[in-house]
């Protein structure tokens, strides 16, 4: 975990201090007589692609008049280096929790008004806690859209075919070379977001997901070297297609995104089918929250957007189209069974006890990680 410098901290709290006790000067109240103007009527918004309702934004739109631009972005990474430059133009990104973390430490986003956010009581407590626990004290700077883990993707026949007793529930299909060797010609894909992917290496090796060791990482590495060949490719976006129209047979994917490949296949009538497991080894959890940045332009209608996804019908909407758990509780009996009801979804008790937040890596461990991954990426 990453600590705030005391000499920061200090430096941050005399400020407080000084201002505090320097009264209300002028500027303060036509900062505050900003803060009240009426906001035009826009919202930039970057999120995650594949990630909402196609109808959800039309109907905000309709209902407030707020014209949405709308963004999207497939890693974390992408998303935090634009955040760390500044003047993004966004006013609502949704960083997973592990990089939200150090972006709250970054002071890259605002504390929320919760004064704003009246359908916040729908929000799931199990959740809320988790992420308060884990990445964001009392939830001050976020709220969770969805969540969900990164399993077994795969196309039903293709893996049949080359492996009639293949063991489609568990991370030996990807990290065994015994194994995933057999898949080679059919496309195998691994997401490209190499903490999460550590996780789940670390977790086939029945160590700690989140462990630190370099020799840990070490041994990581020298797995995902091993069955480097058998992999075509590292994305976390276009592998939803490819599952979807045969080209790839097996990708380490996130549930929901698995699971739209496999509705879009069916829609396609092609004959493909697709299934998703979480793997009996445990799973690495995300945590994607919505959060304001700091410079954002239109905090207000931010506020307005992340009211609307809290809504308990918009949330089960999106939920139905991109098959991903949600943070609202008052949502889930308004989410078709199909969803709430697939295990590897909305996972069992026992399943829940299995899985493992991605948590914030020390800056040290990321820059050994960001090293090691190029290697793996480009099988040096
Ligand atoms: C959406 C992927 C979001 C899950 N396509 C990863 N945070």
């Amino acid at each position: 975990m990453i600590n705030v410098p005391v000499r920061a901290a200090a430096a941050v709290l005399i400020a407080f201090t000084l201002a505090a006790c320097s009264g209300k000067p002028a500027a303060d109240k036509s900062a505050e007589a900003t803060a009240n103007a009426p906001e035009e009527k826009v919202l930039n918004v970057y999120n995650w692609s594949d990630y909402i309702e196609p109808g959800v934004i039309a109907a905000f739109t309709k209902e407030t008049g707020i014209k949405v631009n709308y963004d999207v972005f497939d890693s974390n990474e992408m998303l935090e280096t634009k955040l760390l430059a500044g003047n993004t133009g966004y006013d609502l990104v949704v960083p997973s929790g592990s990089f939200l973390y150090r972006q709250i430490k970054a002071g890259v986003h605002s504390t929320l008004d919760k004064s704003q956010l009246s359908n916040l009581g729908n929000a799931d407590p199990a959740i809320a806690g988790r992420v308060a626990k884990a990445f964001d004290t009392d939830n001050a700077h976020s709220v969770n859209y969805m969540w969900g883990t990164s399993g077994v993707g795969y196309n039903v026949k293709k893996i049949k075919e080359r492996m009639p007793n293949a063991p489609v529930d568990s991370f030996a299909m990807f990290y065994d070379p015994k194994i995933v060797s057999k898949f080679a010609d059919c496309g195998v894909m691994l997401l490209d977001a190499p903490s999460e992917v550590l996780g789940t290496v670390l977790i086939y090796l029945g160590k700690d997901a989140n462990s630190e060791k370099p020799e840990d990482l070490a041994a990581a590495e020298k797995v995902l070297l091993s069955v480097r060949k058998y992999i075509r490719n590292f994305n976390s976006s276009a592998y939803i297609e490819a599952l979807a129209n045969g080209e790839a047979c097996l990708a380490l994917g996130w549930s929901g995104d698995v699971l739209q490949a496999k509705s879009r296949a069916e829609s396609a009538k092609n004959g493909v089918e697709i299934s998703y497991n979480v793997p009996k080894e445990g799973a690495v959890m995300f945590f994607d929250q919505l959060a304001i940045p700091k410079d954002a332009k239109h905090p207000k209608n931010a506020h307005l957007f992340i009211n609307y996804l809290l809504r308990a019908d918009v949330a089960a909407k999106n939920s139905n189209f991109i098959q991903y758990a949600n943070g609202n509780a008052a949502s889930k009996s308004m989410i078709d069974a199909s969803v709430t009801g697939n295990p590897n979804v909305y996972p069992s008790e026992a399943m829940m006890q299995k899985l493992v937040p991605d948590l914030p890596e020390s800056p040290e461990f990321n820059r050994l990680l960001t090293r090691s991954w190029t290697r793996v990426k480009t099988g040096q």
